[in-house]
C-alpha cells in the first residue's frame, strides 16, 4: 500500500475503533446489557487483529493530523446533539461506514484480508440493528405513571363513562383488554378508547392484538408470553408502535429488551382474579429488575389496590397497572387519583412528560 493509501487504512482503523468504543460504552452503562458490550468488545478485538495483519502500525507512521484537509471540514449538525440515541446512532453509521472502507483498502493486499473485513461489516450490522432496536425503544414508555385496564365486564359503571372517569382521574395509559368481543366490534372499542386518550393526550395500549392497535390507530399493543411473539410484532408494526410484553421472569424480560418492546409488564405482584390462572410472582421480581437498572420501564401488575400500593413503592415501584380496584370501583376517577397522588405526588399527568422529545437533527456525521 502507498502512503495515502496507509493514511486513509490509518484514519478509518481510528474511526471504526472508536465507534466502537462509543457502542460498548452506551451498552455498558446505558442498556446495562454486558452481552451486547461484549459483542462489541469482541469485534474492537477482532478489528485490531486484522489491522495488525494489514500493518496498520505502520500506517501510523504516516499520520499527519495537522496536514490533513478534512480536520477543518464539518457538517452543520456534526457538534450537536440532542440525545444519547441519536450519538449512537451516529456511532453505528460511523463503524459501517469505516468497515466499508477498510474492506476496500484490504482489496489491495489480499482476497482473503478483504473477505475478512467483509465478515466484520456484516457482524457490525447486525450489531447496529441490535443496538440501535432497544435505543429508539428506551424513551417510548414513561417509566412513571398509572396504567389503567379496561373490561367491560369488570366495569361498575357503563365501559364508556369508566374510560372518561379514568380519562378525568388522571390514568396515564389506558390498556383495553377484551378477551371476548368480535373483531368488528373490538375494533370499535379500540377506536374509541385510542380516541379519548388522544384527546386527553395520553397513551392508549390494546391487549392481544397488534392488528387492533394498528387499525385502530392505538399507541401500542401489550402481548403475553403466550401470544404473538415480539419479533414478529415488531415485524408487523414497525418500529413507532409502542409494545409491552408481560413477563415473569428476568430471562423474559431481557429478551423482550432484545426484541424490540418498549416496556414490560411484571407481575402478578399480589393475588388477583382478573387474569385466569396466574402464577403469582410476588414484588420480588420487580425488585430484581430495579435494583439491575433494567433497561426498559417496568410496569408492576396484579391484584395492586391503594393499600398494597406502599410495599411496591418500598421496592422502587414507580410504574403499576391496575384493573379491579380502579374500574370496580364506584368512583373510579377518586381511586385514580388516589393512586397517582400516593404514586407521583400528583393526580394530574403533565402533558409535557407524555410526548416523547422530538429528535432534532440528522444523527449522522
Ligand atoms: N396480568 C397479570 S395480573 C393481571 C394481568 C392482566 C390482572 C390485573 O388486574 P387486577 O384486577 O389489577 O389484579
Ligand atoms: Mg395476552
Amino acid at each position: 500500500m502507498d502512503k495515502s493509501a496507509m493514511r486513509m487504512l490509518d484514519a478509518n482503523f481510528n474511526r471504526a475503533r472508536e465507534a466502537l468504543r462509543t457502542l460498548e460504552d452506551y451498552g455498558r452503562f446505558v442498556l446495562n446489557d454486558s452481552r451486547l458490550s461484549g459483542a462489541c468488545k469482541t469485534l474492537r478485538h477482532e478489528l485490531c487483529a486484522r489491522m495488525t495483519a494489514l500493518g496498520a502500525e505502520a500506517a501510523m507512521l504516516y499520520r499527519d493530523t495537522p496536514g490533513d484537509v478534512g480536520v477543518t471540514i464539518k457538517a452543520e449538525d456534526e457538534r450537536h446533539r440532542d440525545t444519547l440515541e441519536n450519538i449512537v446512532t451516529a456511532a453505528a453509521k460511523r463503524l459501517t461506514e469505516a468497515l466499508r472502507v477498510l474492506e476496500e483498502l484490504s482489496k489491495l493486499q489480499s482476497d482473503v484480508a478483504a473477505a475478512e473485513m467483509e465478515a466484520l461489516r456484516y457482524q457490525s450490522y447486525t450489531l447496529e440493528q441490535t443496538i440501535l432496536r432497544q435505543a429508539h425503544q428506551r424513551n417510548k414508555m414513561p417509566p412513571v405513571g398509572l396504567h389503567v385496564l379496561l373490561t367491560e365486564s369488570l366495569c361498575r359503571h357503563p365501559w364508556h363513562e369508566t374510560l372518561l372517569a379514568i380519562l378525568e382521574g388522571g390514568a396515564d395509559v389506558v390498556q383495553l383488554r377484551e378477551k371476548n368481543l368480535g373483531d368488528g366490534q373490538l375494533l370499535m372499542r379500540a377506536q374509541t378508547v385510542a380516541a379519548e386518550c388522544r384527546k386527553y393526550g395520553r397513551l392508549s395500549i390494546i391487549n392481544d392484538r397488534v392488528d387492533i392497535a394498528l387499525a385502530a390507530g392505538a399507541s401500542g399493543v401489550h402481548l403475553g408470553q403466550e401470544d404473538l411473539s415480539c419479533q414478529q410484532a415488531r415485524k408487523l408494526a414497525g418500529s413507532e408502535l409502542i409494545i409491552g410484553i408481560s413477563t415473569e421472569n428476568f430471562q423474559q424480560a431481557r429478551n423482550a429488551a432484545c426484541d424490540g418492546a418498549s416496556y414490560i409488564g411484571a407481575g402478578p405482584m399480589f393475588p388477583t382474579t382478573t387474569k385466569e390462572k396466574p402464577r403469582l410472582m410476588g414484588p420480588a421480581y420487580i425488585k430484581e429488575l430495579i435494583q439491575a437498572e433494567f433497561i426498559l420501564p417496568a410496569v408492576a401488575i396484579g391484584g395492586i389496590t391503594t393499600e398494597n400500593l406502599p410495599t411496591l413503592m418500598a421496592a422502587g415501584v414507580k410504574a403499576i397497572a391496575v384493573s379491579s380496584a380502579v374500574i370496580s370501583a364506584d368512583d373510579p376517577t377518586t381511586v385514580c387519583k388516589h393512586l397517582r397522588t400516593m404514586l407521583l405526588g400528583a393526580d394530574t399527568p403533565s402533558a409535557a412528560g407524555m410526548i416523547t422529545t422530538p429528535r432534532h437533527g440528522a444523527p449522522y456525521d
